[in-house]
């Protein structure tokens, strides 16, 4: 893996845009080493930000990094003038030989949409259908679709200010389809109480607060970032003696990339001993989705508490700086997730009127689709009927045609040889629907044997 990233610790890009978002693992590890001193101003390595374009976003940048115009224009600009889009005017002034590689980087994106768009519509069944991708190419707003081919200001700007939205609004979005699973969680358990006799829905409900009671009996959590949880992790995670506690050495022992801050992922691995108090996967009560939630809402609460500039990140000096406050030493009693109900009465109610008309919509359709199918096979009956008419009227012609050669030739030129309402009556019977008459000539008019007989 490529590691290029340059280090300017005022680069928003760098520290908001790379923030790891990925899952934490349930271990913080006890046989980390201590990372040496002349590793934490390091740069960040294989740090993923979550978003669909990460890959893109990381080598635009890489690439910008390695021009020294851009780089100190880096340095030298602050996030806000950044996410105003002054620094993606600078572009105009980086080399050809990055420009150029730009381009291409950006070539290579279009086309990883196209493959998206396809993928997606092949998935959905409309795989023949012709498609406009530069209208769906419009949905992704971190490039310029217009102009699928050179990269430009325009597309540094949108890739900015698209990574900081997506990521700003990342944590919300998990609590929203947090919300959505509990809803859905509990209304396929009231469904599944209707199911049930009185009897079965009594011990049903008995049982279901059972569990409940059950999960939230739990040692005593501490408060996400004060000294007491810290305190735990140092002692039962690192396995040091919780009389040598210290703030700097803690802060470096967690600091497991060694880029001289705690990021997003680094914190929320600091809460699995906390976690482990209250969530057990071999029990029936306690839903781990739910645990990763719970860890999203202390990561929040602590980045709230001590992130002070907001960079998406825990600097020593912010981290030290919280260790001193009186919230660090004598914190209030942590609420946890299932003192919360994450959603109210009437966002349940709406919730499940959704359902409701989701599924009458599915069932309506499905309706419509079976009424298309009956009307499909009535006419396949139709046609198969019509067609085993029209293969009896050839076989019978051709059986007209051996006659015509023998039998017939007895009464050639005998003018009392009797017609053939039989041709007639047959053709307007067997050829022609009902209704339709013949078309004229011989056969539909006379009765007679055409001339020649
Ligand atoms: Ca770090
Ligand atoms: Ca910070």
């Amino acid at each position: 893996m490529r590691r290029t990233w340059g280090w300017c610790p005022y680069s928003f890009l760098l520290l908001s845009l790379l923030v790891g978002l990925k899952a934490v693992p349930l271990n913080t590890g006890k046989d980390k080493e201590k990372i040496p001193q002349e590793n934490l101003q390091g740069p960040p390595q294989n740090v993923d930000t979550g978003l669909h374009y990460d890959r893109y976003l990381r080598e635009v940048i890489d690439f910008l990094e390695k021009d020294q115009h851009f780089r100190e224009k880096l340095h030298n600009t602050n996030m806000d003038d950044i996410k105003q889009g002054k620094l993606a005017k600078e572009l105009d002034f980086v080399s050809h030989h990055v420009r150029t590689r730009l381009d291409e980087l950006k070539r290579q994106e279009v086309n990883r949409l196209r493959m998206l768009i396809k993928a997606k519509q092949d998935q959905e069944g409309g795989g023949e259908m012709t498609v406009d991708h530069q209208v769906l190419l419009k949905q992704f707003e971190h490039l310029n679709h217009m102009n699928p081919h050179t990269f430009e200001v325009e597309d540094l700007d949108r890739l900015i200010k698209s990574a900081t939205n997506d990521l700003e609004n990342f944590d919300k979005e998990r609590h929203e389809e947090f919300k959505r699973y509990e809803m859905m969680k509990e209304h396929e358990r009231r469904e599944h109480l209707k199911m049930l006799d009185e009897e079965e829905r009594r011990k049903e409900e008995q049982h279901y607060e059972e569990m409940r009671k059950k999960h939230a009996d739990h040692p005593k959590v501490n408060h996400p970032g004060s000294q007491d949880q810290l305190k735990e992790v140092w002692e039962e995670a690192d396995g040091l003696d919780p009389e040598d506690f210290d703030p700097k050495t803690f802060f470096s022992l967690h600091d497991t990339n060694g880029d001289g801050f705690l990021d997003e992922q680094e914190l929320e691995s600091l809460f699995t001993k906390e976690l482990e108090k209250i969530y057990d996967p071999t029990n029936e009560e306690d839903d781990m989705v739910e645990m990763e939630e719970e860890r999203l809402r202390m990561r929040e609460h602590v980045m709230n508490e001590v992130d002070t500039n907001r960079d998406r990140l825990v600097s020593l000096q912010e981290f030290l700086v919280a260790t001193k406050k009186r919230e660090f030493l004598e914190p209030d009693s942590w609420e946890t997730l299932e003192q919360n109900q994450p959603y109210t009465e009437d966002e349940m109610r709406e919730f499940e009127e959704r359902l409701a008309r989701e599924e009458n919509d599915l069932n309506r359709k499905a309706a419509e689709l079976q009424m298309q199918r009956n009307e499909l096979e009535r006419q396949q009956v139709q046609l198969n009927a019509r067609k085993v008419e029209l293969q009896q009227a050839v076989e019978h012609m051709e059986k007209l045609k051996t006659q015509k050669a023998e039998p017939f030739t007895a009464f050639k030129g005998n003018p009392d040889f009797p017609c053939f309402p039989y041709w007639n009556g047959y053709f307007s019977s067997h050829l022609f629907p009902v209704g339709e008459n013949p078309p004229e000539g011989p056969l539909g008019q006379n009765q007679h044997v055409p001339a020649g007989y």
